[in-house]
């Protein structure tokens, strides 16, 4: 089995600060837990932004810029920009901060959808801000917009123009043809790093089953031409990622996906989570890839490239 890349996914669009006091929010608090979670193995740091007062998702790419050059600073990790952004913004704002700052990695969303943060209104909380509850219920009506015009504009301005590779994200069957449809065409390069995205709801389920029919459909469709890495939405995170872990496939962790490390118990930082991952892939004989490895496995070009 080759070595082991774990992504971290620090802070995302998803959760609220009201669902965890450790959910890192300002630019200090996104650094230090990113700078953190490298140090605990993670190779690779997928990053959003979020509003410094609020906690709010921005895309704004100067708030970015208050916490890349500390991390890029502090850690050799493989900085990875999300183009997911969040509820509420253009793809246009969604891609702001990566033409800014010409990362290593983006994330690339393989297809429009539903994306239902809805039902986490279901657990009564005391809201901290007024936008928290309002934003999960306005995904009741959201539009996860990922067509292939923006898709095939996201290849040729960051991929192509700033030498930019990807974290192809596929939350259905269909997302891996789509991806092979772009193969086809010669648009995306091999070798292709797949995130298997599993518990979204509007997504297909974090069913185990579903894992293997994910990896099995995208064998046929990519053979030796992919990677592959998985994530499990909320409570299906540690059971999914340590199923890729065995199974040969990298791992994404990190309080977008999960707030919690084991049930009834949040976890206390991205490295938490991490570690935990960590030592369930060593107990297993993988051996942790670092981030020259991970350059190497998925021909990045490099850290010293970035435009800040
Ligand atoms: N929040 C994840 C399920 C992105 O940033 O492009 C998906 C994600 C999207 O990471
Ligand atoms: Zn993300």
């Amino acid at each position: 089995m080759s070595k082991l890349i774990i992504t971290c996914a620090v802070t995302g669009s998803v959760h609220t600060p009201s669902m965890s006091p450790h959910l890192p929010v300002t630019p200090e608090q996104i650094a230090d837990q990113a700078i953190a979670a490298a140090e605990a193995g993670a190779a690779i740091l997928h990053l959003h932004a979020r509003d410094p007062e609020t906690g709010a998702p921005t895309p704004d790419p100067d708030v970015f810029l208050r916490f890349l050059p500390r991390i890029r600073d502090a850690t050799d990790a493989v900085i990875n920009i999300s183009t997911g952004g969040g509820q509420q913004m253009s793809v246009a704002q969604r891609m702001e901060a990566a033409l800014r700052v010409h990362p290593e990695m983006a994330s690339l969303n393989m297809g429009t959808m539903n994306f239902g943060l809805f039902p986490a209104l279901d657990k009564p909380r005391d809201w901290q801000h007024a936008w928290e509850p309002e934003f999960l219920e306005a995904s009741r009506d959201f539009v996860f917009r990922n067509t292939f015009a923006d898709i095939e504009q996201l290849l040729a301005r960051l991929g192509d123009g700033c030498g930019t590779r990807f974290e192809f994200e596929c939350y259905d069957v269909g997302h891996l043809y789509t991806l092979k449809h772009f193969l086809d065409r010669g648009l995306v390069k091999p070798p292709l790093f797949v995130q298997f995205v599993l518990g979204i709801l509007g997504g297909i389920g974090a069913d185990p089953e579903n894992l293997l029919f994910m990896k099995q459909t995208a064998d046929r469709l990519f053979g030796d031409n992919y990677t592959w890495s998985v994530l499990g939405a909320g409570r299906a995170q540690m059971p999914l990622v340590s199923m890729s872990a065995a199974m040969g496939g990298h791992v994404r962790v990190g309080l977008e996906d999960s707030l919690y490390i084991e049930r009834g118990r949040l976890a206390v930082s991205n490295a938490e989570q991490v570690n935990r991952i960590r030592g369930i892939a060593e107990g297993l004989s993988r051996t942790v890839a670092t981030p020259a490895e991970v350059r190497d496995m998925l021909c990045l070009k490099g850290g010293d490239q970035l435009a800040f």
